[in-house]
């Protein structure tokens, strides 16, 4: 089998660090193609690997598989071995409600904050429903992490999609300065100690 994933800038392309982060995850071999996001041909070049012109994309084999969160059920049920979502049912139960309302969700502080590698600068001024995003992502990790975080630092103790899904957004709360409590630091500081994390960000920063 083989798989190409196709991703964005790694500055600015949160939804594929998701992606990028997701095949890290799996184990699995895989070619790593990147489209340039915000240029004149960006959305023809796009359109050449996927029916939304958006990344991240797997391709493999027997077709293409776009959105983030069907990439990662597929590898998830490709390589189980990789045990990408919790072992435990609850936990797994709980991992899928977060990734999907991080999916769904959190518009204010992905317009007011994009992520944005590169940068390391607070904002002028934190709108509310920018706060209340804060607040409910912090209410999310100590959920996490009190619930099912004893096996280790990740939300569900081991590593796992949820953390794919919420690396971009320890990414931009690092980026703007934002003051977190305690448990919540620590996790931003455990997504930036993640291998896979490191090796995109050391290439984001010298794009
Ligand atoms: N729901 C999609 C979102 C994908 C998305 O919005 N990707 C952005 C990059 S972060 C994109 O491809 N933008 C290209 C464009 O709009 O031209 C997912 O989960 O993969």
């Amino acid at each position: 089998m083989s798989l190409e994933l196709v991703i964005g800038n790694k500055n600015y392309s949160s939804w594929s660090l998701r992606g990028w982060l997701l095949v890290e995850l799996s184990g699995a071999a895989y070619q790593e193609t990147l489209v340039p996001l915000f240029r004149a041909d960006t959305h023809a070049r796009l359109l050449e690997h996927s029916p939304t012109a958006k990344v991240p994309v797997l391709k493999w084999d027997a077709g293409v598989i776009w959105d983030s969160l069907a990439i990662a059920e597929y590898l998830a049920e490709r390589f189980p071995e990789a045990a990408m979502w919790p072992r435990d049912v609850a936990a797994r139960a709980m991992a899928r409600s977060v990734c999907a309302e991080m999916h769904s969700g959190f518009g204010a502080l992905r317009s007011h904050m994009p992520m944005d590698m590169q940068r390391n600068a607070p904002l002028a001024s934190v709108t509310d429903d920018v706060k209340h995003d804060i607040q409910r992502i912090v209410a999310i990790w100590t959920g996490c992490r009190e619930r099912f975080g004893q096996g280790g630092p990740y939300l569900f103790g081991e590593v796992s999609i949820a953390d794919a899904y919420f690396a971009p957004v320890a990414s931009r709360l690092r980026s703007y300065g934002v003051q977190l409590p305690a448990e919540a630091a620590a996790y931003v500081e455990t997504i930036f100690q993640w291998p896979a994390f490191q090796r995109w960000l050391q290439a984001a920063l010298k794009e």
